[in-house]
């Protein structure tokens, strides 16, 4: 686990704060508070995570402001502009979930703001029992835990908040505006480009805490795309025609999450619905909605003051839809 205070984040922001010119060892164990034998042991301990920092006699450290950026908890910790997304980074090679992993923090009392994140995932997991493809080196996949003061009925209202923060990113990140879909899909040219998984620890009226799990294709190449999602997936490199640094992209996400949480506490579930409308596409069109083992078709109206989908069927009935998966036809 790192926090933006722990030795070894603060070094990597010392050294990058001087762009490449040397600090001698004294000077980062006056500023840490830590003797210069603990100073080179963390100097070792980041070497060993992939940091190419030069150690010149006389001189001290400095670290190539060039050299393409590792993706751990160091970096994505030294990373953050937040205060309470992020406030503990668990980094993990491979998980079977970063959801899974962060519903275990969440039960051992993970601060408010805890995130998870793993290179790759061997079981991920999607909505209803669906899986989402984890391969390692490439992609994002990041669990956050949140202690919202609300009743379990209204948690779902996350997804929403998480929704309008993945699409931000995004956008940030490609320049130019993604679509989402009802309730959790972030699309590119139609293709799935990142997921929302939403789970909840709770008690019949008190949510102890709820895990956002979102995961961005940020570096998959068509060619490495597994074939389950070959025709309906994209990611943020396949658009930009470049690679993506997946800790900036954390980082990013991040920002954006603690932005819209915090708008979410002090003004409800309206402003960050009035946001989403802006990046959703299906309004006005022929839409087919698959919800507890029934279909229903009709033509999206939008969605009400909850979150739940308006359909309006050709009989004229609008229903009213709070779960299920919608396809635009
Ligand atoms: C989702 O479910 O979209 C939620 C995905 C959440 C994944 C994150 S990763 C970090 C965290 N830890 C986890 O274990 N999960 C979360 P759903 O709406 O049910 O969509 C699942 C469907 O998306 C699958 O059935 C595939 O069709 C498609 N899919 C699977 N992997 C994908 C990928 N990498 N990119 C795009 N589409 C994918």
């Amino acid at each position: 686990m790192q926090t933006k205070d722990a030795a070894e984040v603060r070094i990597i922001r010392l050294l990058r704060a001087e762009g490449g010119q040397a600090v001698s060892g004294s000077a980062i164990s006056a500023s840490l508070g830590i003797s210069r034998a603990a100073v080179w042991k963390h100097i070792e301990r980041l070497r060993l995570m992939g940091y190419d920092i030069d150690a010149q006699p006389r001189k001290g450290y400095s670290l190539d402001p060039d050299h393409s950026r590792p993706f751990n908890n160091v970096e994505i910790a030294a990373s953050l502009k937040t205060s309470l997304v992020g406030r503990a980074v668990y980094y993990y090679p491979a998980l079977a979930s970063t959801n899974a992993t962060a519903f275990e923090l969440g039960r051992a009392n993970a601060p408010d703001g805890t995130v998870v994140i793993a290179d790759s995932q061997t079981g991920g997991k999607g909505r209803l029992g669906r899986r989402w493809e984890s391969p390692p080196g490439v992609n994002l996949y990041t669990s956050i835990i949140l202690r919202p003061p609300v009743a379990p009925v209204l948690a779902h209202h996350l997804t929403f908040v998480a929704a309008v923060s993945v699409a931000g990113a995004v956008a940030a990140f490609i320049g130019r505006r993604p679509a989402v879909k009802w309730p959790n899909d972030v699309l590119i040219d139609s293709r799935k480009v990142a997921g929302i998984l939403l789970e909840m620890d709770s008690e019949p009226d008190r949510v102890n805490f709820v895990v956002i799990g979102i995961g961005v294709n940020a570096n998959l190449k068509a060619k490495a795309m597994p074939s389950a999602i070959r025709d309906i997936a994209t990611s943020l490199s396949m658009i930009t025609g470049h690679g993506v640094d997946r800790a900036a992209l954390a980082c990013a996400l991040y920002s954006e999450l603690e932005k819209w949480y915090k708008i979410y506490l002090d003004g409800g579930l309206a402003p960050v619905l009035e946001a989403w409308r802006g990046w959703f596409a299906s309004e006005g069109k022929q839409v087919r909605v698959a919800a507890f083992g029934r279909t229903i078709d009709g033509v999206c109206a939008g969605v009400d003051v909850d979150g739940a989908l308006l359909v309006r069927t050709q009989a004229g009935k609008v229903e009213r839809v709070v779960s299920g998966d919608v396809e635009t036809v």
